[in-house]
């Protein structure tokens, strides 16, 4: 069996909806049914969340044929599958989505009705699932909608953590307050738990040596039982599986323990095993080396590379498995799952007797790698003492890949101290990204500046002796979420002004747009559309954070993970500089433009500089929005809990989206793509994936300032000092005097002198030497939003000039470049 990727587009815009498969009047006796024989409420007690529950199941039954014939189709075709291996995928709500994709949005709407319920009060009756941190697994989210979209079959593989990330909350001092996010409180009607599919896990204990053979007799198991998602595609007839893995004990209890009324310790196994799915470490771009994250990252990759085994050699005690890699390609979302490559080792040589060269043949066709990072504290370095202890036998399989790997880069002729260099286990460590690249058939960076630099700086080593392997794949997002679901009335005008909607499955049509950027009419529709949603956004608001937004000022946004590198701090200065040049007088009222500047953003719990710069925020936002002097003029708004939702509710409301990391340092960055498919015009860095959207819309619609990769590069080689900045512009030194002298801190001089040490004297992420262009250039920012048509002419022109960062795009690129497959046969 081989792929058959047939080497052309993989469009499936011919592929039209079925026909509504129901009436609105059929559907709503489908959620009455629901109603009655599930939720057991009549509809007069039915509540919202109560009809929540009954539509989605309703969905969910909808989509149950296309998902069987799915997975018939692709256990008995020929076409390989896709698994994605990634410990976070952050879906964000799902009713709406699958509504969409199902082709049921207006029959759900009536029905609705209907039963006597708004369907916006039924879609937000949903929880938002939190099982992600970021860009990383929203990315993973966005690949399979594209996935199933495109007809491929694929599985999406993770874990089903009873806590999301964190639920965000400021004190009174505006201080950051993490509490547990409980999704599961209520009734979740997406996920089925199959307890009959499960897998055992095991950890800890010895291997012994059994007639020859290495046998490992682990201490202790766990029992991974699968909650299946169904990922419905737009408009392709096809369903495929997000399988997250849930950790339950086999040894409920204790009963000696327990006679001798010890209760406590009674429940310990089950409380060690469940703990194992219990929660998302709260991280994000940084490592973390606790043993409980390797347990779980080994819990769902073993208990994924079983259930595939289990899916493509159904009831075969002795399956050819090496067939397995034209069965489906694994595809590793950052380091968290590498562990899958000594796991499938050990599988093939431990369980099924391969020997080790045919056993290595399998898990190298069989893995791919994407790197996600450029910061090397974020590449996972494990201590082999914990593995060893953990994973005993794959210790072994490690050590033992690692002398192959010497032994075949001697061959090669690499000399030794790179080897040295290179080496996967050192002795005392074991170097997840360099088991990736060496285990794997391709490694991939997430944009073009990131592979490159991946090659010529984080992996060179290894891009030098194994250049073929390298790639890249540009990230990109999904336009059913993050426009036709989030930007309902920009959806509406593409559609009006390309004169169909198939640009939702095909987004480089977004391009049939770029004409109308001349026509002033359709320009002034789009500005409409802009002002339409950030009236939405000010009710939004006021709803969900109790603030009074003005819809007359500039809609300025910076939202992502709290982190250095991104250089929140650059825009808080760069907000304390103009509210002080306003106190001033230093600009007057006409000339001053209306600004409102929306930041949101979760800090690691345990990262104090982040979480010191959110409370800076705070109270420059609590200073700043009390301040008459400003009033109408500047307002800061920190808003709590950044996450999808708010993401679907103030991208489309966004006019100018701050994407300012120091170069070389955002891998990607995805949240830049969705701001421009809505309209929004970056300020931002050459960095990331900022270098192709400006590439693709052109330079004159985009605001550039800062330095390059090279002149940062420079910097650090020619020794920096930040206070040389300091002393070098009075608007940068007004400012961190602002923060320095207890203006936002009630006069306490202490509360940021952190802060202002680490400017001064560190500014690892150069904020400082950027500050002065970044504030120059935001005159031209300012000009160009005086002159209404102008700037909406460009803002169009971004949306036309967008559609490369559809993930169907990047998910044609993977099959192309790296998983050589395709979409099943119709
Ligand atoms: C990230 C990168 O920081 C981000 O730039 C990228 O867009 C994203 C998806 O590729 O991956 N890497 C990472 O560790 N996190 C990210 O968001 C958490």
């Amino acid at each position: 069996k081989t792929g058959n990727y047939p080497g052309r587009k993989v469009r499936m815009t011919e592929i039209t909806a079925p026909k509504s498969p129901v009436t609105a009047e059929q559907f709503a006796d489908e959620i009455r049914e629901q109603l009655k024989y599930t939720q057991n409420v009549t509809p007069e007690q039915a509540t919202a969340a109560d009809v929540y529950v009954a539509a989605s199941k309703a969905v969910r039954n909808h989509l149950a044929d296309a998902w069987f014939k799915t997975q018939a189709d692709t256990v008995n075709g020929d076409t390989k599958a896709v698994g994605y291996l990634s410990a976070e995928f952050l879906m964000g709500k799902q009713l709406e989505n699958a509504l969409l994709n199902a082709g049921l949005t207006e029959q759900f709407d009536a029905a609705v009705e209907a039963l006597g319920f708004q369907p916006k009060d039924i879609v937000d009756a949903e929880y938002e699932p939190g099982l992600g941190n970021g860009g990383l697994g929203r990315l993973a989210a966005c690949f399979i909608d594209s996935l199933a979209s495109l007809g491929v079959p694929a599985f999406g593989y993770g874990i089903q953590y009873k806590y999301g990330i964190f639920k965000q909350t400021f004190d009174e001092n505006g201080k950051q307050v993490e509490t547990p996010d409980y999704w599961l409180t209520n009734e979740e009607p997406w996920g089925h738990i199959d307890y009959n599919r499960d897998q055992k896990v095991s950890f800890g204990g010895e291997v012994v040596e059994e007639n020859g053979k290495k046998v490992w007799k682990p201490a202790w198991s766990v029992r991974a039982v699968p909650v299946d998602y169904l990922v419905p595609g737009y408009k392709s007839q096809r369903v495929n599986t997000l399988r997250l893995w849930t950790a339950k004990s086999y040894d409920e209890f204790d009963l000696l323990a327990f006679n001798k009324s010890e209760y406590l310790d009674a429940v310990k196994p089950q409380v060690k095993a469940e703990n194992i799915s219990k929660i998302l470490y709260p991280e994000d771009s940084t490592k973390v080396g606790k043993e409980l994250r390797l347990e779980q990252q080994y819990f769902f990759v073993s208990a994924s590379l079983h259930d595939a085994i289990r899916v493509f050699y159904p009831g075969e005690a002795k399956p050819d498995l090496t067939t397995f890699p034209n069965k489906i390609t694994f595809q590793l979302n950052d380091t968290h799952p590498v562990i899958g490559i000594p796991e499938l080792m050990r599988i093939l040589i431990d369980e099924y007797d391969y020997d080790w060269d045919t056993a290595w043949g399998i898990t190298q066709k069989t893995f791919n790698y994407t790197c996600h990072t450029l910061l090397p504290e974020a590449l996972e370095v494990w201590p082999a003492s914990l593995i060893g202890e953990l994973l005993p036998r794959h210790l072994e399989i490690i050590k033992k890949i690692n002398e192959q790997f010497e032994d075949e880069l001697k061959d090669k002729g690499v000399a030794d101290e790179t080897i040295e260099r290179m080496r996967i286990y050192t002795g005392d460590a074991v170097r997840m990204a360099y088991l990736a690249t060496y285990g794997g058939s391709h490694v991939n960076g997430v944009a073009e500046l990131h592979s490159q630099l991946l090659k010529d700086v984080t992996l060179k080593d290894f891009s030098d002796a194994y250049p073929d392997k390298f790639t890249n794949v540009t990230n990109g997002v999904t336009p059913r979420r993050f426009i036709k679901l989030a930007n309902p009335g920009l959806s509406d005008l593409i559609t009006e002004g390309l004169g169909t909607d198939k640009w939702l499955s095909d987004l480089d049509l977004l391009q049939g747009l770029v004409p109308l950027a001349k026509d002033d009419e359709f320009v002034k529709k789009f500005a409409a559309v802009k002002q339409a949603n950030k009236h939405s956004f000010v009710a939004f608001a006021k709803q969900h954070y109790g603030i009074d937004v003005d819809e007359n000022t500039l809609f300025n946004t910076m939202v992502k993970r709290l982190h250095e590198y991104k250089r929140q701090s650059l825009k808080i200065l760069l907000v304390i500089s103009q509210y002080a040049a306003l106190k001033k007088g230093e600009v007057s009222a006409e000339e001053i433009l209306p600004r409102t500047v929306f930041f949101g953003a979760k800090a690691a719990p345990g990262y104090y500089l982040a979480k010191l710069t959110i409370e800076l925020i705070n109270n420059v936002s609590k200073v700043i929005n009390n301040d008459p002097d400003v009033k109408g003029k500047l307002a800061v708004h920190m808003l709590p809990n950044y996450n999808i939702e708010m993401a679907q509710n103030l991208i489309p409301a966004t006019e100018l989206d701050e994407q300012i990391s120091q170069a070389g340092k955002e891998a990607s960055g995805t949240g830049n793509m969705k701001f421009a498919l809505n309209g929004a015009l970056t300020v931002g860095t050459l960095d990331g994936a900022n270098v192709e959207i400006r590439e693709k819309v052109g330079a004159e619609n985009f605001f550039l300032f800062g330095m390059t990769v090279d002149e940062v590069e420079k910097l650090y080689a020619d020794g920096y000092d930040p206070a040389k900045y300091y002393e070098a512009d009075p608007r940068l030194k007004q400012a961190i005097e602002l923060v320095a002298n207890g203006t936002f801190s009630n006069g306490d001089r202490n509360a940021y002198a952190p802060l202002v040490a680490d400017w001064l004297t560190k500014d690892w992420f150069m904020a400082l030497a950027d500050f002065s262009s970044y504030a120059d250039i935001q005159a031209q920012i300012e000009k160009l939003y005086r002159d209404p048509l102008e700037w909406n002419r460009k803002a169009l022109l971004n949306v036309a000039n967008s559609g490369y960062f559809s993930s169907d795009r990047s998910m044609e690129d993977y099959l192309e470049r790296i998983w050589h497959t395709g979409p099943l046969a119709d």
